[in-house]
């Protein structure tokens, strides 16, 4: 009797449990210097890669369309409920793209900014042969000029008027990197986010605190709130976005897997800070939720890049839709 009990425990946890070998999503110092050359190759891969989904005729490569994705959605993924799940979702996006077009094997990796935090100069992710290439030059617009993505070229930009409408560009990868402005990243900061006990309260710290200083503490083109996915940066800074959150829901996992909340459209301060319209009529029906407030069955769309899945299906990065640890 007890036997044929551990036997049907033993099958009930093998059919919960479909993420049997998560991808390990490493700390960017951890990595050999030969994993950083994997997987600086691949980034760079995407970059050249030609654009595969057809999503937009200025998007010429895997990377701008990665970034247009991005910016036509800029105005219901900020400020609102989904910032956390459909940036996670995001990062799911770029590592199948890695994996899948640019046979990558391993994990997207993490930069720990915390550590980082007091002068944000000195860190290792901007090494310019095992890392992303460091500071634009301050004689030549701001433009990076050393690494793998040295004068980098991008091709899709935003209108002034409305900075969610694409258009086709032609601009360089920039950097204005300071140190006073990251300083937020600080693991003070952090530690204020990680003691709010809902999600509602979370979401908003760790967007205001920790997040925006990695976009405004590296400047250029990770400053711009629409168009910062040309910078490689912003993968290594969100994966760590994701991680602390991640850390704040295995507090209590009963509880915070099913945490979720804030408002699925921004306020008019925030779109107007933005310059950017209102989400329109064809968002407004919330897509999946029954009003104005984020919840489980929200639909997250990468238009179609990888499938759309809820809010409900990314809560867990070790499930069926994301299977990842942080180690
Ligand atoms: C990442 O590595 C740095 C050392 O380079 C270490 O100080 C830090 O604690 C690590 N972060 C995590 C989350 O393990
Ligand atoms: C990925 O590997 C396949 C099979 O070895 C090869 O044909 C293809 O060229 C590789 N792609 C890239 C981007 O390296
Ligand atoms: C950061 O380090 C650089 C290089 O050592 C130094 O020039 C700069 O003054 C430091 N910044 C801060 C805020 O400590
Ligand atoms: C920075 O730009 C100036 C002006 O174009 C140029 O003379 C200089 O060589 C550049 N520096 C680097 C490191 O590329
Ligand atoms: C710097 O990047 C921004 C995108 O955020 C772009 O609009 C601008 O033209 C770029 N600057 C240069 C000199 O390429
Ligand atoms: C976790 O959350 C559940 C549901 O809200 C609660 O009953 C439980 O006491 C919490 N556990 C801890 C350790 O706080
Ligand atoms: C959604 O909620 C936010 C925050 O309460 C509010 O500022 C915004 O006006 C609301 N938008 C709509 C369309 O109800
Ligand atoms: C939403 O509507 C705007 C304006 O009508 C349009 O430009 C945009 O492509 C639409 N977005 C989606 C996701 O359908
Ligand atoms: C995916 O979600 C988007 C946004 O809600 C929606 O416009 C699109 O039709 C969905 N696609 C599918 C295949 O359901
Ligand atoms: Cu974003």
């Amino acid at each position: 009797m007890e036997s044929v009990l551990v036997l049907l425990a033993c099958v009930a946890l093998a059919v919960a449990d479909t993420c049997e070998s998560p991808v390990q999503r490493k700390n960017f110092t951890s990595l050999s210097n030969e994993e950083k050359l994997a997987w600086l190759d691949a980034e760079v891969c995407l970059t050249t890669h030609d654009a595969v989904f057809g999503l937009y005729d200025g998007a010429t490569t895997l990377w701008d369309e990665q970034q247009y994705l991005h910016l036509t959605m800029s105005n219901y993924i900020h400020g609102v409920g989904q910032f956390l799940p459909w940036h996670r979702y995001y990062m799911t996006l770029h590592e199948k793209l890695l994996q899948t077009y640019c046979n990558y094997t391993g994990g997207m990796p993490y930069w720990d900014e915390q550590v980082d935090a007091d002068n944000i100069t000195l860190s290792s992710v901007w090494d310019s042969v095992y890392g992303i290439g460091g500071d634009g030059n301050s004689s030549d617009s701001q433009i990076v000029t050393d690494g793998p993505f040295a004068y980098m070229e991008l091709h899709v930009g935003a209108w002034s008027f409305n900075t969610v409408i694409p258009k086709t560009a032609t601009y360089h990868l920039n950097r204005s990197i300071s140190s006073m402005t990251f300083q937020s990243a600080s693991q003070s900061a952090v530690d204020e986010c990680f003691a709010l006990g809902s999600y509602e309260e979370a979401w908003q710290c760790y967007g205001q605190g920790p997040h925006s200083a990695g976009h405004a503490g590296t400047g250029g083109t990770m400053q711009d709130p629409v168009l910062s996915p040309g910078d490689p940066v912003f993968f290594l800074h969100h994966t760590n976005l994701d991680r602390l959150w991640w850390e704040w829901q295995s507090v209590n996992l009963t509880a915070r897997l099913i945490d979720m909340g804030g408002q699925n459209v921004p306020t008019d301060e925030f779109n107007s800070a933005n310059n950017w319209d209102a989400p329109g009529a064809n968002f407004t029906d919330y897509s999946g939720d029954p009003g104005n407030v984020t919840t489980l069955t929200h639909v997250l769309s990468m238009y179609e890049m990888i499938p759309n899945v809820t809010v409900a299906d990314v809560m867990d990065v070790g499930g069926d839709v994301i299977c990842v640890e942080y180690v």
